[in-house]
């Protein structure tokens, strides 16, 4: 098979529809990964498909989201996992092993497999060259059912790497780089592959920062090449049998390219409060700064910790802020342990926090009121980190280790040599605290346990030819999920109890808004560009609905949210004319005929304006049928085969 990287895997892949851009193609999928925070949600879901074991190659279950366990939501949630596992025969990887996304890449990911997992920087194992796709967990339940998962065909844009990395920059700044020029919404519907004589400079986990970021640019995914650098970092996780060679063809066509060379980037910070904000440090550098936070799936690899450790090394970090670090696995602790370089950190005033998420989906080290983070984590949504009033400035390891030692943002070139650190030939390996899937007739006789806040699935029922309601919300451009349906240590332990989320959806714009819905029988939402961009949790659309939201009408969509609205039964639609949005305001009743939704034309009468609006939508005809029927888990259910 000849072309780009996508090209062969997707194509390889294919068990249903043209290969052509922008038509929909159903791809057998090889392996799933889901996280304990939508992963209760996804689990309760394949349970309800009802087959007697999981038919991906692989399917792991990852706990590293929600592990406070600040009292026995959490833990009831990892035990049922757990017991999950067990009964349907996935691979279980216990609270404190590491990141999911992490250990994948560490453990599993394989080049030319495809992947989908329950969260949105699954595409993280695109560093290793694997098509990885973050989807809700009702799709991924899906996928573990053994069914197919669909994508509209992809335009491919081939970002081409020349040059090599200068001192105390490094793959982070490449990502935000990319981000600088395409902002938040310019990878919808595209995939990013890298290509070029710069990709052979870069290493796996470094490859991987950039594909996980990628994933706030909306693309569909990111992906590398598979090469030396691949076989020799599988080697080193022993996983050498496991490597092909994978790379796009010399005459290979990208739908778009963009040049980028690598001796050129500087150190570069996301400013509050998007990903896509981006400029050089240089250009703010000396704001003061009261907390950095250095881990997360996008730079808590053993590279980025190594460089952390040798920056700090001998220097106490600043007075007027602390340091938190979450490492990305237990190798990676490992590793800094046996050369002692754990020493340097702790020497210095790191606080260790757990191998897990942690503070970048708000579960602890909330900063204080006002005050400026700068982190190294890929999102930096208002309120994300738990302080509403906090300006989040996202970096690489480099810059965030430079501020940590000065106490105000530092461009790290200030700090004279550039640190050598030395990568292990083979890494530890030690998968014992990852829990092995049952043979099938020991794991028939499992017992699923559930505790009291896990709560059976709402239901769902078929949708009527005309919706009507009042406008319950009007929201502005990039929206995103952690504004739709927040996270943190408050709301993640209630993933598994839709009714009592669903206090909770839009807390942090209008927290009238639950009751409201309830009040007025359900209705619609008004909204801008790129609606639902961020996390692929579908709880920001199983709460609105549940809260009886009819429709989301808005200029444009984020993938994976529209992907969520569709399985669980609102109608997404947007305006055909985008200067319509100006004309409906919040309270106006709302009549939208969508009829059997085949035809993509939608008519909205606004009988509190008296106006008549054109809508329209990009379903599919199954996507229409999934809907009408009230969403994907009854449509699944006769069409899964025991
Ligand atoms: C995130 O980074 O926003 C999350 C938390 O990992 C989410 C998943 C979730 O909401 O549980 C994601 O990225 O999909
Ligand atoms: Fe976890 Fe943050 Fe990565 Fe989401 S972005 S998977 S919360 S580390």
């Amino acid at each position: 098979m000849t072309g780009t990287v996508t090209e062969k895997i997707i194509n390889g892949h294919i068990v249903e529809g043209k290969q052509a851009r922008g038509e929909e193609v159903a791809l057998k999928i090889d392996q799933t990964l889901t996280q304990d925070a939508t992963g209760t949600m996804a689990c309760l879901q394949f349970e309800a498909i009802g087959i007697p074991r999981a038919r991906a190659e692989l399917s792991v279950s990852y706990v590293d989201h929600n592990t406070l366990q600040t009292d026995f939501k959490n833990a009831d949630d990892h035990r049922y996992l757990q017991s999950i596992a067990r009964r349907y025969g996935l691979e279980f990887s216990r609270p404190g092993n590491g990141i999911c996304h992490q250990l994948h890449l560490e453990r599993f990911a394989s080049p030319g497999k495809t992947l989908i997992g329950s969260d949105s920087h699954t595409p993280t194992a695109g560093g290793i060259g694997a098509f990885a796709i973050g989807a809700g967990g009702l799709d991924v339940a899906v996928a573990m059912a053994g069914m197919p998962y669909r994508i509209k065909y992809p335009d491919i844009v081939g970002i081409k790497l020349a040059g090599k990395l200068s001192d105390w920059v490094s793959a982070k700044d490449v990502i935000l780089e990319v981000l600088r020029r395409i902002d938040v919404k310019g990878g919808v519907g595209k995939v990013l592959e890298y290509f070029g004589p710069g990709v052979g400079t870069l290493s796996v986990p470094e490859r991987a920062t950039i594909t996980n970021m990628g994933t706030e640019t909306g693309a569909t995914t990111s992906v590398f090449p598979s090469d030396q650098e691949t076989k020799a970092f599988m080697e080193a996780q022993e996983r050498d049998e496991e490597w092909i060679s994978l790379e796009a063809d010399a005459d290979a066509e990208y739908d778009e390219i963009i040049e980028l060379n690598l001796s050129e980037v500087e150190p570069l910070a996301a400013l509050p409060h998007s990903p896509g904000k981006v400029k050089p440090v240089s250009e703010i550098a000396g704001i003061a700064v009261q907390q950095v936070a250095i881990g997360s799936c996008t730079n808590s690899s053993l590279r980025d910790l190594k460089i952390t450790a040798n920056i700090l090394n001998g220097h106490t970090i600043a007075d007027s802020l602390h340091l938190t670090i979450n490492p990305g696995s237990r190798q990676v602790v490992e590793h800094l342990v046996k050369s002692g370089e754990m020493r340097y950190l702790i020497a210095a005033g790191a606080r260790i926090l757990e191998n897990a998420c942690g503070p970048c989906i708000g579960m602890g080290a909330a900063p204080s009121s006002q005050a400026v983070s700068v982190r190294t984590f890929n999102r930096n949504f208002e309120g994300r980190s738990g302080t509403k009033d906090a300006e989040i400035f996202l970096v690489s390891p480099e810059v965030a280790a430079a501020t940590a030692i000065k106490g105000v943002l530092t461009d790290p070139r200030d700090l004279g040599d550039y640190p050598t650190i030395e990568m292990p030939l083979r890494f530890i390996v030690n998968d014992n605290m990852f829990i092995r899937p049952l043979p099938p007739d020991e794991s028939a006789r499992v017992t699923i346990i559930r505790g009291p806040n896990i709560k059976p699935l709402p239901d769902f029922t078929p949708l009527p030819g005309t919706l009507e309601g009042e406008v319950l919300l009007k929201v502005k451009d990039n929206i995103t999920t952690d504004h739709i349906m927040p996270a943190g240590a408050r709301i993640l332990p209630l993933r598994s109890n839709i009714p009592e989320i669903s206090k909770y959806v839009f807390e942090a714009i209008d927290h009238k808004f639950p009751s409201r819905a309830l009040e007025r029988g359900g209705g619609f939402i008004i909204g801008g560009e790129n609606y639902g961009q961020g996390s692929s949790r579908e709880h920001a659309a199983l709460a609105p609905k549940y809260l009886g939201v009819k429709a989301v009408i808005v200029k444009s969509f984020a993938r994976i949210h529209l992907a969520n609205l569709i399985n669980f039964g609102i109608v997404p639609l947007t305006f055909k004319d985008p200067t319509d949005y100006d004309s409906i305001d919040m309270g106006d009743k709302l009549e939208v005929v969508i009829g059997d939704l085949r035809g993509d034309d939608v008519r909205l009468r606004n009988r509190t304006k008296d106006t008549v609006i054109e809508l329209t939508h990009s379903l599919s005809q199954l996507d229409a049928e999934i809907l009408k029927t009230g969403g994907k888990l009854p449509w699944v259910k006769v069409r899964v085969g025991n």
